[in-house]
């Protein structure tokens, strides 16, 4: 239970001044989804040395393709049976009406839009989108789509070959028309096709993040009240500066986690639990 000094702050301030949500894999993790350092964390398994930064990923695919299979077919079966939680959509709720103005997520699970949230700001990416590394066109990978290539890998998953060849069919070369002027004299332009090579569009370790996404973030923080922090350890940057940043600015922050974390002593309020009991009482002291 939310204590009554934490709901009469929560029931003034929250339709007083704009509200904004960062959220990490705490907020998925009761949608089935392990979070990354929590006990039977994803990285309790798979070191993210290894499979969330790009050297690890390429050295491993050479050595050991297998490995990779089995990394991506564990990680999308988990995502593609997870449901929004009672979490995901309080805060959809909250939007609705108007008192959540943003959320930022670190996830990459797309849990918040199936939810319902409209403005998700997304600094890790979406395990549903594909993009091109030459021209950025973003395309979906439909849930069908991901499905088969799943299957496709865990049939082939010993040889590389094949796998580049599975691969190669879901991550095509992309055709967005680029317009290129001739180098002739003649000014006039024809279309070519810019042949780029899709990935999937997650920030890994050591990449940096979009950087339209990072900067939107920071604006949602500068004319805000209060910073919810919920299902993060806070530990990765720069997603972590965002509290700091918005504390030197005096904003209120509240964090929900089922334990302390990196920044909990920064919080003017800790809520120590789960964010799907949590989250939807909020909605509840805001409704009554
Ligand atoms: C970068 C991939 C420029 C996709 C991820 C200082 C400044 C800048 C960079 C760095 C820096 N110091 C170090 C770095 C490098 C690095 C970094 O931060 N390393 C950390 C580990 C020290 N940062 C980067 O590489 C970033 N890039 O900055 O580029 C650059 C380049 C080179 C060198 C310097 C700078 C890129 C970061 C993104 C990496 N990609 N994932 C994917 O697979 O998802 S990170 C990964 O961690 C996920 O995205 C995840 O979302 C993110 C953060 O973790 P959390 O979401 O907080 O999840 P976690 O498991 O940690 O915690 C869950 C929490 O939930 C826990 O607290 C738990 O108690 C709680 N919980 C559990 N259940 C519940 C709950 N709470 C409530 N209810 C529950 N039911
Ligand atoms: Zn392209």
């Amino acid at each position: 239970m939310i204590s009554k000094e934490v709901r009469k702050y929560i029931k003034d301030s929250f339709k007083k001044g704009k509200v904004v949500c960062l959220t990490g894999a705490g907020i998925s993790a009761e949608s089935g989804i392990p979070t990354f350092r929590g006990k039977g964390g994803l990285w309790e398994k798979y070191d993210p040395e290894i499979y969330a930064n790009t050297e690890g990923l390429v050295s491993t695919f050479r050595t050991h393709p297998d490995n990779i299979v089995d990394f991506i077919v564990d990680f999308y079966s988990l995502l593609l049976k997870a449901h929004p939680n009672p979490a995901h959509l309080a805060l959809a709720v909250l939007e609705k009406e108007s008192i959540l103005s943003a959320i930022i997520t670190q996830n990459i699970d797309n849990l918040h839009q199936r939810a319902g949230s409209r403005n998700v700001i997304e600094l890790h990416g979406n395990a549903f989108r594909i993009r091109c590394m030459q021209c950025l066109k973003a395309i979906t990978l439909e849930k069908d789509r991901l499905k088969e290539m799943v299957e496709l890998l865990k049939i082939n998953r010993t040889s590389r070959i094949k796998l580049l060849k599975v691969l190669s069919r879901y991550f095509p070369r992309c055709n967005a028309e680029v317009s290129a002027c001739r180098r002739d004299a003649s000014e006039d332009s024809h279309i070519r096709h810019c042949g780029g090579r899709y990935r999937l569009d997650i920030v890994l370790f050591g990449e940096i993040l979009p950087q339209d996404e990072l900067s939107n973030a920071y604006k949602q923080l500068d004319d805000c009240e209060v910073l919810l922090l919920v299902g993060t350890s806070l530990v990765v940057y720069p997603a972590a500066s965002l509290p700091l940043y918005a504390k030197e600015r005096g904003v209120k922050l509240i964090e929900i986690n089922s334990e302390e974390t990196a920044l909990s002593d920064l919080c003017d309020y800790k809520i120590i639990g789960r964010a799907s009991e949590f989250l939807p009482e909020i909605l509840g002291v805001l409704k009554n």
